[in-house]
């Protein structure tokens, strides 16, 4: 694919993936709408479809519930395929009339992404609207799932990190036994090449059986925190929390709305970070706090190297995180294709190639990592890693997930977050075009 091929050919995937009102992540695997999908694809969309980019977000937003949880899906009812369904959930009583909603959340990378729309648009109008209920989303997440007032949100299931089978769950998944678990049918194992490239079926017990505890309690946070076996801070969900707190201050003050609270998140996030995510600075490496085991969850993930992204850390610790991207953890220069960082790191035991977030490149976290380089003015480095992605996708497309070893794309085809980054890629994330 020549480089100007590639911008046309990402365009198509998103116009291909269009349903009307909101982008399917995949026009196969996923074809309902996705929480932090769309707060991705909606990004790619500013640079040139900035109503479509409006659509996306305002259709995520109106799936809002009265609690003000943001649900990971709202579901087409013209679709089907999916499992689990919308009817499997029982959230009638929560969410918005005549909307058919999951009910647990994704990264809150919304207020980011609508930051980056008001820069395109300059459309006060539309960031008015979505403004209280972007806010309202982050109160949730700080309020009902922060009853310690840590500053951080905790997370009750795999699917709400986005990053559903990644080894940083292994241990908090074994110490669960499913029990009385319903009937299920997976549809996902008929939309990849091999079953191996989706998570097992020990791991779909496991997250049938959480949801099950949730619809028990009727989703109500106050007794679903006290017996959730899955209690995690986790430390990306938590950085990207932060990065969105930042761009919701941005918002309040382009709208002369009171920002008291979102400064008084801000600051607690600041305070804690570090304590919260980092047990040893001189490492430079960051990881997600179980809350059930009381301890921190010790995995060479790239999950480790993502609070780049925050530009919450001081320089001197982050130069060490800088300089794990380079190690043979993670891709070390001569052993993959593109210098890109796979999920998990090649020589932990747990790495499987091509297994979802157990291994493959994913673009999504390569782009946070690159923004990271950037506001810590690691340019040559950023540089690096944004050549390697256009690389990646121009040789092999735009996949869900990549084989680090090869750059062989796996999962699904036409995937839209990859399409939708590469666009913002070759804009170079830029705010004015
Ligand atoms: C469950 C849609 C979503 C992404 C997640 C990714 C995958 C779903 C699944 O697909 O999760 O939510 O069925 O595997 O892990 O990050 O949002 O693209």
């Amino acid at each position: 694919m020549k480089i100007d091929d590639l911008l046309g050919n990402a365009k198509s995937v998103l116009e291909k993936n269009w349903r009307g009102k909101h982008t399917v992540p995949s026009p196969t695997l996923y074809p309902h709408q996705w929480s932090w999908d769309s707060a991705f694809i909606a990004m790619g969309y500013t640079h040139y479809a900035l109503e479509r980019g409006c659509s996306e977000l305002d259709n995520i937003l109106n799936g809002q519930w009265k609690n003000c949880l943001l649900p990971h899906i709202i579901f087409d009812p013209e679709a089907s395929g999916y499992f689990p369904d919308p009817n499997y959930w029982k959230t009638e009583s929560h969410s918005p009339k005549g909307m058919l909603t999951s009910g647990i959340v994704q990264p809150p990378v919304h207020a980011i992404a609508a930051l980056k729309y008001y820069h395109h648009s300059r459309g006060e109008k539309i960031i008015r609207r979505w403004f209280p209920r972007l806010k309202g989303f982050h109160r949730y997440l700080l309020e009902n799932r922060d009853p310690e007032r840590s500053g951080f949100a905790t997370i009750y299931h795999p699917w709400e990190s986005g990053f559903d089978n990644s080894p940083r769950w292994d241990e908090a998944l074994a110490r669960i036994e499913p029990r009385d678990l319903p009937e299920y049918k997976r549809s996902d194992l008929d939309h990849v090449k091999k079953a191996e490239e989706r998570p097992t079926k020990e791991d779909y017990d496991r997250y049938i059986y959480l949801v099950e505890i949730l619809k028990r309690f009727n989703y109500e946070d106050e007794e679903v925190y006290k017996e959730m076996p899955f209690k995690i801070k986790d430390v990306v969900f938590n950085t990207i929390l932060y990065v969105a707190n930042k761009a919701l201050l941005e918002l309040a003050k382009i709208l002369g709305e009171e920002n008291s609270e979102i400064l008084e998140w801000i600051g607690r996030q600041e305070d804690r970070f570090l304590k919260q995510f980092c047990p040893d600075p001189e490492e430079g490496l960051f990881y997600d706090y179980d809350l059930v085991l009381n301890h921190f969850i010790k995995r060479r993930t790239v999950a480790a190297l993502i609070p780049i992204y925050a530009g919450i850390v001081e320089k001197p610790i982050i130069e060490k995180t800088v300089q794990w991207l380079d190690h043979s953890h993670f891709c070390a220069k001569g052993t993959c294709k593109f210098p890109l960082i796979p999920s998990t790191s090649l020589d932990s035991p747990y790495f499987k190639h091509i297994t979802y977030w157990r291994g493959p490149i994913w673009i999504n976290t390569n782009w946070m990592l690159y923004q990271g380089l950037r506001t810590y003015h690691f340019n040559e480095h950023a540089e690096r890693l944004r050549k390697a992605m256009l690389d990646l996708v121009r040789e092999s497309g735009f996949h869900e997930y990549f084989d680090p070893h090869n750059g062989e794309g796996h999962g699904s085809d036409n995937f839209s977050w990859t399409a939708s980054l590469t666009i913002d890629l070759l804009y170079k994330c830029d705010l004015v075009d």
